[in-house]
């Protein structure tokens, strides 16, 4: 019986209430009729995960029995959202649970609604790596997770006065029913120390690195549950814990305090999630969360994943490291420190083994969120990687001479080590270096990123670049996130395998002439409309208005991504009312839905979101506007929050400058629940466009050329101001202080930076988009219509599937 099969709890009703009332009785050590909302949450999410772990042994055991290829995605980051949900998802047992709660007396969505999401990431980034490990393990591919645990997730976002306020998020607090701790395999990372040059027993050079302070890394295991079918993969996250004798001379020496401040300098490495997004700063701990999470990794992978007598030469045939932008990049000068220092493998074997377990994903255009270290730090905390790092540039940059000789230009261009304005080692340069294949994340980031940003690495190296447009998972972001429209294509389709084959939603495309489907189609928009108007009722006090057109732009607050624009065009509005311009029944009903969080650093963003609520303050409260237009900002935006938005989204913003935006996500999201884009020429958006059609897309503003040139000509913000009455009355308005009390000042720093440096190039796309909302309002005006190109969006979105991203993958770069 030991050594047997481990059997999943009896699937029905009765099986289901006497698994959760053992977790309950014995897990959580309360009987019912004592418990807690919380006992039940955590008893609940034991209960689901009982019936995932059979699979989950058998994965594993599956996998151990027949070695393939494993792909292992190196991520900082996982936005993993709720757990709950998406494991009764994938074990089907939503009704059954739901029945079975019921039986308890328990109303189950008060427990779902316990669930704290794990934030572990920023935005896209993480997202994008919960969707693509969600669908590797439906597609039963061999698939670690690694990544950081971190004891605290992206802050908490609050409003006072209109302007944020962080607050941790110690989404650990009431427990972690999804994490299995494995302390006894935890792996050692070193810091610090010096490196020494030895002969070995052969005579030949080798390098002694010892590093001056050790780390515990423990990992933490997560079920990645696939879509019913048997398959659950392992997420690894690990933790930081001081090392035995760490410092032990201290604690000997019987200076206590100073022996537990060490272990706080250890533990801090995995405290907390850095807020930044696109903007990486030099920060000596973020090196360090960097190399931890990323040694732990290759050492887990290597020592404890391989088999005892796994010969390395062999690793490329059983290993693709996917690195998710540059910030896991440091694993390439570790995996040689592992084969070279540590397993005596000669340089040349060596790189020739690492340059193909590596391939590098870029998920930015702007040069300023490139990350580089500078040598003083990096040299410090890791030298034995500099070193590595200056003799991989050195070879490297032979090869460039040998290709292009006397072209000392490019040589300096094209070096990993910069030289100015600091020395400092060019992560994106020593990923493209490194890897297999170097990937953009849609057809024209792609495009740009071989044109623009990695111009000589792709004349040398041509056939490295590829694209991979993103994905989402339909698992949560349809069939979760919006029961009904599931509800009402499967019943549409006649099957429910669009779950995991996205492109079935094609069949769609009849039913939009279809009157009847179309009435439904509105009446699921009507009904998710309701959810979120209670939502918001119950989360922000905020009241929804169920007869509006509900436009959304829920992302990251960031300049490039043009928050600032949008509020540009809700101002003109009002603006337009008050001076009479426009009258009042031309105005749609309408509901500006905000979300966004700035990075505690970012002062323009900030102030961009105080100004939001300054303006929605005003506006909403107005009777001018007579109610039909409101701005809502509900505060801390997250995974659960869009799951509730997106559903009941009309119209989905994706304003972006062109050529900035790498890809978007959301993006697909809202199209595939039957919003639909207003949106310039950038990222994923050019995708969507050309897959919906033009007609079912409301396209505006300079495309990536045109911005090009615009700048070289000189931009000159302030004309559009002087030319265009529109804008100039529209930025006057809120530069007089009648949003912000007054004062002048607090919208200045808004108003001043579009008129007088407007990078992101706003004013220049003001009037267009001014023009495209009223092609919006114009359409928004014949429902039938809409509703026609809304199901158009569904239908012909089936390619923005993560399955799909993963295949791409797969052929194009795994080869797993
Ligand atoms: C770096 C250093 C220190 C702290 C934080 C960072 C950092 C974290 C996240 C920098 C950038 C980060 O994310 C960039 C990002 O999210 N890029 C987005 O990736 C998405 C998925 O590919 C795309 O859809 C978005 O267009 C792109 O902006």
């Amino acid at each position: 019986l030991a050594t047997g099969p481990v059997k999943s709890p009896p699937v029905t009703v009765d099986g289901f209430v006497q698994e959760f009332l053992s977790e309950l009785n014995y897990g959580q050590g309360v009987k019912l009729s004592q418990s807690t909302i919380n006992d039940q949450y955590l008893a609940l999410a034991r209960t689901v995960r009982s019936y995932l772990m059979a699979a989950w042994l058998e994965t594993g055991h599956r996998r151990r029995k027949n070695p393939t290829k494993m792909v292992a995605y190196l991520s900082a980051e996982y936005l993993l959202g709720r757990q709950l949900g998406n494991a009764l998802l994938s074990t089907n047992l939503i009704s059954i649970a739901e029945q079975a709660m019921h039986e308890c007396g328990i109303d189950i969505a008060e427990l779902r609604a316990q669930e704290i999401e794990p934030g572990l990431g920023n935005g896209g980034l993480g997202r994008l790596a919960a969707c693509f490990v969600d669908s590797l393990a439906t597609m039963d591919v061999p698939t670690i997770g690694y990544g950081i645990r971190y004891e605290y997730g992206i802050f908490r976002q609050s409003f006072e006065d209109g302007r944020q306020v962080e607050q941790p998020d110690p989404w650990l607090r009431l427990g972690s029913p999804w994490e299995f701790p494995h302390p006894e395999r935890a792996v050692t990372v070193g810091f610090g120390g010096q490196t020494e040059e030895s002969a070995d027993e052969e005579g030949r050079n080798r390098c002694r690195w010892t590093p001056e302070r050790q780390v515990r890394g423990v990992p933490y295991h997560y079920m990645v549950p696939g879509y019913r079918n048997g398959v659950v993969n392992t997420l690894r996250l690990w933790s930081a814990e001081a090392h035995e004798g760490f410092d032990l001379q201290v604690f000997n020496s019987g200076d206590y305090a100073r022996a537990t401040q060490a272990q706080t300098v250890a533990e801090n490495i995995s405290k907390v999630l850095y807020p930044d997004d696109s903007t990486p700063q030099g920060k000596e701990l973020r090196l360090q969360q960097q190399y931890f999470f990323v040694a732990c990794s290759l050492h887990d992978f290597i020592e404890n994943t391989l088999p005892g007598d796994f010969d390395l030469q062999n690793l490329p045939k059983r290993i693709i490291f996917q690195l998710n932008d540059t910030h896991p990049v440091i694993a390439v000068p570790e995996l040689m420190r592992l084969l070279v220092d540590e397993k005596g493998f000669d340089w040349d074997e060596a790189w020739a083994i690492t340059q193909q377990c590596f391939a590098y994903t870029c998920h930015t255009l702007l040069p300023e969120a490139l990350e580089v270290w500078p040598v003083e730090l990096l040299g410090r905390l890791l030298p034995r990687h500099l070193e590595i790092i200056y003799r991989i540039n050195d070879d490297f940059l032979a090869q460039v001479r040998e290709a292009f000789p006397g072209d000392e230009w490019r040589v300096r261009r094209m070096s990993i080590i910069a030289e100015h304005p600091q020395r400092s080692v060019r992560m994106a340069f020593l990923a493209t270096v490194a890897a297999v294949k170097v990937n953009g994340v849609a057809a024209l980031h792609s495009q740009l990123l071989r044109d623009n940003v990695l111009p000589d690495f792709a004349e040398l190296w041509p056939e490295k670049f590829t694209n991979v447009t993103n994905g989402i998972t339909p698992r949560r972001f349809v069939r979760l996130a919006n029961r009904r429209l599931s509800g009402l294509v499967t019943e549409a389709l006649g099957t429910e395998e669009w779950v995991t084959d996205l492109d079935l939603l094609r069949g769609l495309e009849p039913l939009a002439d279809d009157a009847a489907f179309r009435e439904q189609f509105r009446q699921v928009k009507a009904a998710n409309k309701n959810r979120l108007a209670l939502v918001l009722e119950g989360r922000d006090g905020l009241v929804l208005e169920q007869d509006h057109l509900i436009d959304v732009m829920v992302k990251r607050l960031h300049e490039y991504k043009r928050q600032s624009l949008k509020l540009l065009h809700v101002v003109s509005l009002y603006e337009g009312v008050r001076s009479g311009r426009l009258p009042i029944e031309r105005v749609t009903p309408r509901t500006v839905l905000f979300g966004a969080k700035a990075a505690p650093g970012y002062h323009l963003a900030k102030e961009t979101i105080a100004l939001i609520n300054h303006v929605a303050a005003v506006v909403n409260e107005d009777p001018i506007m007579q109610g039909r237009l409101k701005v809502l900002f509900p505060a801390n935006y997250n995974v659960n929050l869009a799951e509730k938005i997106i559903p009941a989204a009309d119209l989905s913003e994706q304003i972006s400058l062109a050529g900035k935006e790498a890809s978007g996500t959301g993006n697909m999201k809202f199209a595939l629940n039957g919003a639909l884009t207003i949106g310039t020429d950038d990222g994923a958006n050019v995708e969507i466009r050309q897959l919906v059609g033009d007609d079912n897309f409301f396209l505006f503003g300079l495309s990536e050329p045109e911005v090009e040139a615009l700048r070289k000509e000189g931009y000159v913000p302030s004309s559009y101001y002087e030319q265009d009455p529109v804008l100039r009355a529209t930025l006057d308005l809120i530069g007089s202080g009648h949003f912000t009390n007054g004062s002048r000042h607090s919208a200045a720093a808004v108003v001043d930076n579009l008129l007088h440096h407007d990078p992101f190039m706003a004013l220049a796309d003001f009037q267009a988009y001014l023009a495209a909302q009223d092609r919006v309002d114009e359409a928004y005006a014949d429902q039938d219509a809409w509703s026609r190109m809304a199901i158009l969006n569904v239908a012909r979105c089936g390619f923005f599937s993560s399955d799909r991203s993963m295949r791409d993958y797969l052929d194009k770069i795994w080869h797993a």
